[in-house]
């Protein structure tokens, strides 16, 4: 038997949370057993698939393409991907919906934490760094993060911890049919 395969896309801000419940979602994903799971993490994909990408628009847009096109092979061959980039565009996140739901499931997780919340944390002190200038183009702080309008779940970590939060993910795509 042949099974869907599925993108499970994270999308917010840097220190929003996304990498926490992406990790906790795989490995209660990698659990439940039968499925192959593949974490694309913004940061591992930065170092070994866009280390010569800045974050110009232009870069950006050039990270996410390569996230979704690894994604949508992973999903045509019947495999789990999840990406957690900050994917701050509207139009290139629905540039990777489009090359995915033709292929498999595509399900898009806006985790919503606020930015001051994320600015708070700053727990790699990016953010300060960000405010004084140091990291131009930094997203929330000099640089845009288009909020999307229609996830199929929306998340906020201030009301739930990682665990809870990909216990949510997995509700939602057991609600769509995935499982
Ligand atoms: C945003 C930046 C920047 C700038 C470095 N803006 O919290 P982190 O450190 O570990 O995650 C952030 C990561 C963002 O890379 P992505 O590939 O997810 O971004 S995008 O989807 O927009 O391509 C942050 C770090 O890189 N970082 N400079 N200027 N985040």
């Amino acid at each position: 038997k042949h099974e869907q395969g599925l993108t499970v896309f994270f999308t917010g801000l840097s220190g929003s949370g996304k990498s926490t419940i992406a990790n906790a979602l795989m490995v209660k994903l990698m659990e439940q057993g039968g499925r192959r799971v593949t974490l694309l993490d913004g940061d591992l994909v930065r170092k070994h698939l866009s280390s010569e990408l800045g974050f110009s628009k232009e870069h950006r847009d050039i990270n996410i393409r390569r996230i979704g096109y690894v994604a949508s092979e992973i999903t045509k061959n019947g495999g789990i991907a999840i990406c957690a980039p900050i994917a701050p565009y509207t139009q290139t996140r629905r540039q990777v919906r489009e090359m995915i739901e033709p292929l498999g499931g595509f399900v898009e997780v806006h985790v919503a934490t606020a930015l001051e919340v994320c600015e708070e944390r700053d727990r790699k002190g990016l953010y300060a760094k960000a405010r004084k200038g140091i990291i131009k183009e930094f997203t929330g702080i000099s640089d845009p993060y288009e909020e999307p309008e229609n996830p199929e779940l929306r998340i906020d970590t201030a009301d739930c911890s990682p665990d809870e939060a990909a216990n949510r993910v997995l509700l939602k795509l057991e609600n769509l049919g995935y499982f």
